[in-house]
């Protein structure tokens, strides 16, 4: 039997507001990992202490997840997703077109598509009391939009965005659900079905279900 030593460890919040639970960022790395079919272990820690030293010698701004296994530490899902997944061909095919599409789809979810879905939260959640905030919703959720229809055509009647089942997708699926607060991903006839998709696969659904049991005590 392999040592637990050995196994990946997820640092990730102790305790987050009820918004928030199902879409902590460590859901990308839990995903992952059960899509690989590795098991893990998760470390708490508290929302003060990740703005403090020694945690911002492993993640500068002081967020949550950051990874370690056995001589590797990482922080910023982005990078995190590509090395699991790079050791996982269902997550990243060999094919060299296959793998770099499936990596365009890992950045575009990170650089194209969570910059404008996360200003809309910010806007509904975290600034909803601001002026600017609620002056400035209607271009913020539209330039949103703006971006999921581009998302919805480059999909088009594909099942997953590169044919088959991606890193790319898991990323673009976990920035999709940042909206749930919304109906604009679920009431997609298009990305509706699509992240319904995403989020019926096994391995998500022990990914989620691990992290709301980590916040159902509170
Ligand atoms: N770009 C970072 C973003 C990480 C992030 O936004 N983490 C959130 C939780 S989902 C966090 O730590 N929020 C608390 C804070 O910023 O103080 C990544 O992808 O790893």
């Amino acid at each position: 039997m392999r040592s637990r030593m050995s196994e990946p460890v997820i640092t990730t919040l102790r305790a987050v507001p009820p918004f928030a639970r199902g879409v902590v960022r460590d859901l990308r790395v839990r995903w992952a990992l059960e899509e690989a079919g590795r098991s893990y272990r998760v470390k708490l820690i508290d929302h003060a202490e990740t703005k403090q030293q020694p945690y911002l010698d492993d993640q500068p701004f002081g967020q949550v997840p950051f990874y370690e296994e056995p001589g590797i530490r990482i922080f910023e899902t982005g990078a995190i997703l590509l090395h699991i997944a790079s050791g996982s061909p269902g997550l990243l095919p060999s094919d060299p077109q296959a793998r770099i599409d499936a990596i365009s789809w890992i950045f575009a979810g990170l650089n194209s598509l969570e910059p404008t879905i996360q200003s809309l939260m910010n806007a509904d959640i975290f600034f909803r009391k601001k002026e600017w905030a609620q002056l400035s919703r209607e271009d913020t959720e539209q330039m949103a939009k703006d971006r999921l229809e581009r998302l919805a055509t480059a999909l088009g009647d594909k099942d997953y965005l590169t044919g088959s089942f991606t890193a790319g997708d898991l990323m673009v699926a976990t920035v999709l659900r940042i909206l749930r607060h919304t109906d604009l991903v679920t009431s997609h006839p298009v990305l509706g079905p699509y992240l319904a998709r995403c989020e019926a696969r096994p391995a998500f659904c022990r990914a989620v279900d691990a992290q709301m049991e980590l916040y159902a005590q509170d």
